[in-house]
């Protein structure tokens, strides 16, 4: 399907829409009083809810240039989620939220002049220097179109974080890449350059005056960028759920650890759900939203949700070997609109199934939207899952009181 078709421009010229100034829909219903109508549109009791979407064929220039094998983070990810949104009659009911690159200014919140620097040059090189760049990184390729597909990328989460802090959204989905979780503040990593979500985050603090933030990261790989950027921090939370393997599995490193719960001011901001092994289902993410995420999230009580949304921990995922379906995908999201007021920004991270990726998508869209989430089947915990939301409960039981009571051994 061509971009145009997807993309919400209709055939049309790429239309940026100005974020301040929406359509909004009203009712033209005639009213009828004392024996006439009268032609005034009666105004709408409720205040209507609009969902975002950020997507913009640009994205998709950032491409392996490097190797003949086929690279998971591919191009066409963000095209098929968006063209199963379109196919799903999910795409005309969004607004679409343009993307923009983001400014050296808002990415030195989070990363060094040296890292946008770094970035920037990038995309005057050689394919041979393009090249020797990705290989001096951990897992990362380059073109010369890197770099604007990564500020747009970021740009766009911003913008549709923005919109919903703002108002003009009530919630809604970005649909880019590069991805940005494993960004670290001075080097790209995990096919990560700039890290979207804790940039977004911090531009609302400074810009919009949103005091707390609350990320969630169902990504399958723990976001080691997100946690640096935020461990002491006590007005952001970053809780990840992600397949840990005994810091086996990648990023590889101890702090995705549950004993890793945030510096300083901030200890309990942190909070991390490290799976023992693949093969982690519905049951275990539902069992771990309810019994730590929503928990700590009502008792935080933040200004506005985050999602580092990657798919890769659905089912038939190539690299997560998890088996979460769309429809878990769709209540983790129903449950995080609760919270908040219902802002809620879901920014896509990983996931390497086009078609797990796309589905897990639409149905949280769907939900964003106002759907009920699918029914799920009762909620049955592997005993692994128990055992790590014991251990997540005990360590963070200290800093959360919705968690107590939970005995603690008092030489702990
Ligand atoms: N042994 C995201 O999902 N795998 N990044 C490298 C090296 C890198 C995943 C394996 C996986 C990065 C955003
Ligand atoms: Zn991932």
């Amino acid at each position: 399907m061509e971009d145009m078709e997807i993309d919400g421009t209709e055939a049309q010229p790429y239309v940026l829409i100005e974020t301040g100034n929406l359509p909004i829909t009203v009712g033209n219903r005639p009213i009828y009083t004392n024996g006439r109508y009268i032609s005034k549109p009666a105004p709408i009791p409720l205040k209507s809810t609009k969902t975002g979407v950020v997507y913009d064929r640009r994205m998709r220039y950032h491409a392996n240039i490097h190797e003949e094998e086929h690279h998971p983070e591919d191009p066409s990810r963000i095209s098929s989620i968006q063209t199963t949104f379109k196919a799903a009659g999910c795409l005309e009911k969004m607004v679409l939220i343009n993307a923009r690159e983001v400014t050296k200014d808002e990415v030195r919140l989070v990363h060094t002049d040296e890292h946008w620097d770094f970035v920037a040059k990038t995309s005057a090189l050689s394919e041979a220097q393009l090249g020797k760049v990705a290989d001096d990184y951990n897992s990362i390729y380059v073109n010369k179109e890197t770099a604007l597909s990564a500020r747009l990328s970021c740009g766009g989460v911003i913008e549709l974080c923005k919109a919903v802090a703002r108002g003009d959204v009530t919630n809604g989905f970005a649909n880019v890449r590069p991805p940005g979780h494993h960004a670290e503040i001075n080097e790209p990593m995990g096919f990560c350059f700039f890290n979207n979500v804790a940039v977004a985050a911090q531009c609302l603090k400074r810009d919009l005056k949103i005091e707390k933030v609350f990320i969630l990261d169902w990504d399958i790989h723990h976001g080691n960028g997100t946690q640096k950027a935020f461990y002491n921090d006590p007005n952001v939370v970053y809780c990840s759920i992600h397949r840990y393997d005994n810091a086996n599995f990648y990023p590889g490193d101890p702090q995705a650890g549950h004993t890793y719960v945030g510096g300083g001011q901030a200890k309990g901001k942190t909070i991390n759900i490290p799976w023992p092994r693949p093969g982690m289902r519905d049951s275990d993410y539902i069992y771990a939203f309810n019994k730590v995420v929503m928990p700590i999230a009502y008792e935080f009580d933040p200004d506005i949700v985050i999602v580092s949304a990657g798919f890769d921990a659905a089912e038939g995922d190539p690299i997560g070997e998890n088996h979460v379906t769309p429809s878990a995908f769709g209540h983790m999201t129903h449950m995080l609109k609760s919270l908040a007021a219902g802002k809620l920004v879901l920014a896509l991270e990983g996931g390497y199934n086009l078609d797990s990726i796309s589905n897990s998508a639409l149905a949280c869209v769907k939900v964003l939207l106002g759907e009920h989430p699918a029914k799920l089947g009762p909620i049955k915990p592997s005993q692994e899952c128990v055992e790590t939301i014991y251990q997540v409960i005990r360590v963070q039981s200290r800093y959360w009181s919705c968690l107590k009571p939970v005995y603690i051994d008092s030489t702990e």
